[in-house]
């Protein structure tokens, strides 16, 4: 019984030659290879499809709510048509900001009068210097949210009385506005239901006048004009979008906003990846509100941008967060295909506006 176990044994202990061995490990390294293989591919298509869908998630919130806040540029309450608003601020045209004789503005990237000292653009190194340069729009409205009811006003003490607390600290740029006229102006009083408006530069700019009626005249009086009851203050908003580099180096959309209690504005970083923006401006020649034409910005004259313009087209170039491609990735913006000289992944994103306050 022992010599048979004994010898069933045996070829356990006889182990595996050389050659053997090194033909498992060559099999084993092969199998290896294969298997780090489909992982870093499907690591990549992974690391792909995520950004791809970081893209559109960042193109979607991109483009919807600069629709949703350019659709109402140039709301100024029941009166919105500009030459019904009277901007008694102090040398409005002076900067974007106080200029809310413009609901939508627009500065072509291109143009040799792009306020590039006011408007900060990204370097962006690796891209052909023949893709257009990114340009900015500008909207100015009324906060139909942030509104309150007047009580009375009396224009000869620069005072109109509203219903309610408001929140306006002196300084606020606001809106006063019946089915008639609309005003902007300066509050230079600190009351909570009432706000002043009267003349003089005790907050930045200051108003020129203290009659809020048109046509503006910078005197003592100027114009007056009463708003009564019917008529709503609500507080001015004024918003810049454009495209610089954010503190993490990658290219982003940007949004200035005019601050409460002066003309003071603040930058916000609202979405990453947005690497250009271009926006041309349908106009309508024939007075259907439907456009006629699409020009850019520095085509339009200022007669135009108050008459004209009935819709913007917004473009939109985004680019992945890391260089995900293994070579230089080709791509068409605005009819031209680039290629740049980096491995982004890029994709092109657009969107058609119509301006509610513009035509019938
Ligand atoms: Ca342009
Ligand atoms: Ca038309």
């Amino acid at each position: 019984m022992s010599s048979r176990k004994h010898r069933l044994s045996m070829p356990a202990h006889r182990g595996f030659s050389v050659v053997e061995l090194m033909i498992a490990m060559v099999l084993g390294l092969v199998l290896m290879g294969g298997v780090i293989q489909v992982f870093l591919s499907t690591k990549q298509a992974y690391n792909l499809n995520e950004e791809m869908a970081w893209i559109q998630e960042n193109a979607r919130f991109s483009v919807g709510f600069m629709a949703e806040d350019m659709r109402m540029a140039g709301y100024y309450g029941c009166a919105s048509r500009a030459t019904s608003v009277a901007n008694v601020l102090d040398d409005p045209d002076s900067s974007w900001v106080t200029d809310f004789g413009k609901g939508l503005h627009g500065y072509d990237g291109d143009a040799n009068s792009f306020p590039s000292a006011v408007f900060p653009r990204p370097v962006t190194a690796s891209l052909p210097n023949s893709l257009p340069r990114t340009d900015v729009f500008t909207i100015h409205k009324a906060d139909l949210d942030n509104s309150f009811q007047v009580t009375g006003h009396n224009p000869n003490s620069a005072v109109i009385d509203v219903q309610g607390n408001h929140n306006y600290p002196k300084g606020t740029i606001l809106i006063v506005s019946d089915c008639h006229h609309s005003a902007v102006f300066q509050t230079t009083g600190n009351g909570t239901n009432k706000v002043n408006h009267n003349k003089g530069n005790s907050v930045a700019p200051g108003n020129c006048t203290k009659g809020l009626g048109l046509p503006v005249i910078c005197s003592a009086n100027g114009t007056g004009y009463t708003y009564k009851e019917d008529a709503f203050i609500m507080r001015a908003i004024g918003h810049a979008y454009y495209i610089d580099t954010a503190s993490n180096g990658v290219p982003a959309l940007f949004r200035e906003s005019l601050n409460t209690g002066g003309s003071t504005t603040t930058a916000e970083e609202m979405v990453q990846g947005v690497e250009n923006m271009q926006v041309q401006y349908g106009l309508d020649s024939n007075g259907d509100s439907i456009p006629d034409r699409y020009m850019d910005a520095d085509d339009i004259s200022d007669a135009q941008w108050e008459s004209d313009v009935v819709t913007a087209r917004i473009t939109l170039l985004l680019r992945s967060l890391t260089e995900l491609a293994n070579d230089p990735q080709d791509f068409t913006y605005m009819g031209t295909t680039y290629t740049p000289t980096d491995n982004y992944v890029r994709r092109v994103f657009s969107t058609t506006v119509k301006l509610r306050n513009r035509g019938v």
